[in-house]
């Protein structure tokens, strides 16, 4: 089913004591981001998911960057002093500068170190910092982009602290530092640390370009337009030009420049006008159940709880079955057209039509879920539940009451009529419900006030398509423009448990470097539907052979015109509503067993590639050594001890970090020992073009462009 086009073999044997031989050879990871701690975009999901491995992979010897945002740290990290004698050693020095600089652990499965840099701490150092940055890099940044000025701090932070780093981890014979730079907001720390020649491998991801996001967004035909853009002007006429050159100075100033999928390395190509090295999609943490119909049983858990929100809402025009009602939904960040919102809500409009012309006794619920401003929950919305709340209360008093009598008159062997065990009060208090419920205005398109609401683009596109919550749309639409929480007074769910009750995902977007979403479905079981634009469902084309069975849909984006599109999409969703429940279940058990392909421990590989080429092009002495490491035969730890133990000369220090200290003499044995090895191995890993490229052949993706 699943083609075997990548290989994964390798790191998923990596050993559990792999983190102590980073320490005994001197390797350290620092993964620098401005996510670190700090929810924005998805690469926050992309850090956060890939800890545990490379956690497994690097122990104590992985620091994570970033800054410091009050609000995430209270929640997230658990402050205390670095576990690291030389990182406390760096910290201090920089808090004696007056920098503030919080470390701890990350509260999050692998519990990472974390560096956090207070940018406002720092700021009397702008002016100094800007003019550094154009001196080495000529790169103005404007003082009015506050974004930018920050990305200055937070990177010369970085600079400075790698700088001291590396003067104290001198002390140490053998030290290799990898420091991995995500998006162009951490940028600047790369760039100097390049320009001032520092002794680091340094990997620069980027996540989607900066003009690839403003173009999509503005013009049509992004991608058969590629080589024509003129990206310095692009950058210019949109103002974005300094914090394109300092994007485009990182990709060319990185040993190993990576993106998350084949479609962003060729748009990485035109604007950033450098190749990546390697491909590094993303990946999840597959979660695993006891029982494989658990998923199936947390899919129907929690629509319950959706069905519950929908009686509230829909009260008063609540004529639909729900046992025939289906949930489908979008989110992601608020961007209309790079997301597809525009083409979702046409094809639910085509949908409807279709859906009404053919007396389908389906009902579809749309949720829309972006984040935008708002005044809060429109009272419509909050009436609906208070009123469903009502009258389930009132039927539960009712039915308390009458169950004892029912059930005594019974024993003695007579049925009751309804006249004799419904009460009048009981009756009252049940007309007074039903006729509370009453109204003359549609159930909301929205759960909230939206503050502008006359030019909101979702809304606006709702009423173009009239989408109204008529009784006899079979389609109806929620918007919820606020990101899901399990305190929502509405609609109490997280996100997972909001995902796992729904029946499809959507997702048709037009600009998506790789696109969570649909990926995070994929791991739960939920069918979605995706594009031929998305790095994501790229990546689904080319690995399954027949994707739709899977309950992975793809849409085409790019060989179609936008009408067709739209056909696809709308046809997509209406076969979807035709399965019998028994057919759902069925695709949602395919669906799940894909996730594998998205875990980090298949994909983790080719951040670990990254990692490995970086350090190869900055220590070309080391590549025989790299080599062997995914030789399950050569353990250097193994090789370190017993050399120790023979040696009267070798340390006997407590420190643990000074067991990375090797003399020349014991590098040049290991080294030779290591060839050694090497020819005796059957199989060394051969870093190919084949495999640097990753999963993806990039003549086969440059061809399709
Ligand atoms: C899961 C549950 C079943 C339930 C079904 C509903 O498979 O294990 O008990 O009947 O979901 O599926 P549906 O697609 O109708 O929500
Ligand atoms: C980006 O976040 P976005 O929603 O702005 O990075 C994500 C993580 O790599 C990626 O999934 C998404 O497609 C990008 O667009």
């Amino acid at each position: 089913v699943v083609s075997s086009l990548y290989n994964r073999a390798d790191y998923a044997k990596l050993p559990d004591n792999e983190g102590d031989k980073a320490k005994q050879m001197g390797k350290w990871l620092l993964e620098i981001s401005w996510e670190i701690a700090n929810k924005v975009t998805g690469i926050y999901k992309v850090i956060r998911s890939k800890v545990p491995i490379t956690k497994k992979e690097y122990g104590n010897n992985f620091i994570c960057i970033g800054p410091y945002n009050d609000s995430f740290v209270k929640s997230e990290v658990e402050i205390c002093e670095p576990r690291m004698n030389v990182v406390k050693a760096v910290v201090n020095d920089m808090k004696r500068y007056g920098v503030h600089v919080v470390t701890g652990n990350w509260l999050i499965e692998g519990l990472p170190q974390v560096v956090l840099f207070d940018t406002g701490s720092a700021a009397d150092r702008l002016d100094g910092w800007r003019s550094d940055f154009f001196e080495y890099a000529r790169i103005q940044i404007p003082y009015h982009d506050k974004e930018a000025n920050d990305a200055v701090i937070f990177g010369f932070c970085v600079f400075w602290f790698i700088g001291i780093f590396l003067k104290k981890l001198k002390f140490y014979k053998r030290r290799y530092v990898i420091a991995h730079f995500h998006e162009w907001l951490a940028g600047v720390g790369l760039i100097m640390a390049r320009l001032r020649g520092y002794d680091c491998a340094l990997v620069f991801t980027t996540h989607g370009t900066l003009l690839g996001k403003c173009l999509c967004g503005s013009s049509t035909d992004f991608y058969n337009r590629l080589d024509s853009f003129n990206s310095d002007k692009e950058a210019g006429d949109r103002q974005i030009y300094h914090r394109y050159c300092i994007e485009r100075a990182a990709a060319s100033c990185a040993h190993v420049f990576t993106t998350v999928s084949g479609i962003t390395g060729i748009e990485s190509e035109f604007l950033l006008n450098k190749k990546p090295d390697l491909l590094t999609p993303n990946g999840l943490i597959e979660q695993r159940f006891a029982a494989l119909h658990e998923f199936q049983n947390l899919h129907a858990q929690n629509k319950e709880k959706l069905h519950a929100f929908v009686r509230g809402h829909f009260y008063g025009h609540y004529d639909f079955d729900l046992d025939k009602t289906l949930y489908c939904f979008i989110t992601g960040q608020y961007e209309f057209f790079n997301k597809g919102v525009d083409m979702f809500i046409e094809s639910l409009a085509k949908l409807n039509d279709m859906l009404k012309s053919l007396g389908s006794d389906m009902t579809i619920i749309a949720f829309l879920i972006f984040p935008t401003a708002t005044n809060n929950f429109n009272i419509e919305s909050l009436r609906g539940q208070s009123i469903a709340k009502m009258l389930r209360d009132t039927v539960q008093n009712v039915q308390s009451e009458i169950g004892k009598p029912l059930y005594e008159v019974c024993l003695k062997g007579c049925v009751p009529s309804a006249d004799e065990i419904l009460h009048t009060e009981d009756m009252i208090e049940l007309k007074k419900c039903v006729l509370a419920s009453e109204r003359s205005s549609l159930p909301s398109i929205s759960t909230h006030n939206v503050v502008d609401d006359s030019t909101d683009p979702i809304l606006n596109s709702l009423r173009r398509y009239q989408l109204f919550n008529n009784r006899s749309d079979r389609v109806k639409v929620i918007f919820h423009p606020e990101f899901l929480r399990s305190t929502n007074p509405l609609l109490p769910l997280d996100y997972e448990e909001f995902v796992r009750g729904c029946h499809l995902g959507v997702f048709p977007s037009y600009y998506e470097p790789w696109g969570y979403s649909p990926a995070e479905c994929t791991v739960m079981g939920v069918p979605v539907i995706t594009t031929n634009l998305s790095g994501f469902g790229c990546f689904m084309e080319e690995r399954i052979s027949d994707p739709s069975s899977h309950g992975i849909y793809i849409v085409d984006r790019h060989y179609k015109t936008a009408e067709e599109s739209c056909q696809q999409l709308t046809k997509f969703m209406f076969d979807f509503s035709q399965l019998t429940r028994r057919q759902r279940t069925m695709l949602r058990n395919r669906t799940v067993r894909l996730s594998e392909l998205l875990d980090w421990k298949t994909l983790g590989i080719y951040y670990y590639k990254a990692r490995q080429l970086a350090l190869q092009r900055v220590h070309p002495e080391m590549e025989g050594e790299m080599k062997l490491i995914t030789n399950p035969k050569y353990n250097p730890g193994k090789t370190l001890q017993s050399r120790r133990s023979s040696s009267s000369s070798s340390s006997s220090s407590s420190s643990t970090e000074s067991s990375s200290a090797w003399s020349d003499e014991d590098r040049k044995m290991k080294l030779k020992e290591a060839e050694r090895q090497q020819e005796a191995s059957s199989t060394p890993i051969q870093l190919t073009d084949d495999i640097l490229l990753g999963p993806y052949s990039h003549n086969e993706i440059i061809s399709k462009i």
